[in-house]
């Protein structure tokens, strides 16, 4: 699936230039992926930033992690970068002196939270320390020209990374423009967005990238995912007989895509 799009020959039929590195906040050398599906780590809550969380691994895209909070469904997935600010090992809120919050929408009962927490936890895999990489820098200050090409993360599609354009600079932020999909899934992010990578980026880290959306290739977006499964703690009311029947949840890999898609496919 990387050899189905060349940048080389894409800019230079296009004649436009791609972003230069210094623009990125990106480590010039992308980080290693050694995180395994099914480990759990300690991420933010995408939708309540303010609470920390116990999180699963549940896929993998090059240093790209899938996660998904516990206690919440599927539906709230959300993408990290393995060098990503908001990820920590199991027992940092714990060493600040804070305490693991329930995902918001939790779905079971609040009254089992303490109970769930302790289950989750004690039949854990953490992710090792060694995992975590560090943030790279904030470039001092945007870079970014109107014209220039780039690899960004398709946030009504997040799993998907896309080929893309400036379409525009308004101080510190930018418009990001995806090449041949007419303004459907354009965004404005801060130039120092972790969601923006320099061209090249995937093919070097092995993550798939979308060809641009010509009508004539629009993508069928998952035939290169890299698709797993992962074992959920399941526990249906505070009643003990510790109900943990580790389903394995074979179809999890579609939600994303099957909710996200399907209003723009
Ligand atoms: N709905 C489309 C995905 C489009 C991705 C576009 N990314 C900019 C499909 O399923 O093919």
């Amino acid at each position: 699936f990387q050899g189905a799009f060349d940048w080389d020959e894409y800019l230079k039929e296009s004649g436009e230039k791609a972003a230069p590195h210094s623009c990125f906040k990106q480590s010039i050398i992308p980080p290693v992926n050694e995180f395994k599906v099914g480990m759990k780590l300690e991420a933010s809550d995408p939708r309540n930033l303010t609470s920390i969380c116990i999180a699963s691994v549940v896929k993998i895209h090059g240093p790209r992690l899938g996660l998904r909070l516990d206690g919440s469904d599927d539906r709230n997935d959300f993408w990290r970068l393995v060098d990503s600010g908001d990820i920590h090992p199991i027992g940092y809120c714990e060493k600040r002196g804070d305490l693991l919050q329930p995902p918001l929408g939790f779905n079971k009962n609040p009254s089992c939270w303490k109970l769930f927490l302790q289950r989750v936890l004690n039949q854990a895999t953490p992710v090792p320390e060694s995992c975590f990489k560090k943030e790279p820098p904030t470039p001092k200050s945007n870079e970014f020209k109107v014209g220039m090409k780039l690899e960004a993360v398709d946030r009504k599609n997040p799993h998907l990374m896309c080929p893309a354009t400036v379409g525009a600079v308004n101080g510190d932020m930018i418009h990001v423009v995806f090449d041949g999909w007419k303004g459907a899934f354009d965004y404005w992010c801060p130039y120092d967005s972790r969601d923006i990578f320099p061209v090249g980026w995937c093919r070097k880290t092995n993550h798939p990238l979308q060809p641009p959306g010509t009508k004539a290739v629009a993508s069928s977006s998952s035939s290169s995912a890299a698709t797993t499964s992962t074992t959920t703690t399941t526990m249906k009311s505070c009643d003990h007989n510790s109900n943990n029947n580790n389903s394995s949840s074979s179809n999890n890999n579609n939600n994303i895509e099957t909710a996200t898609t399907t209003a723009h496919a």
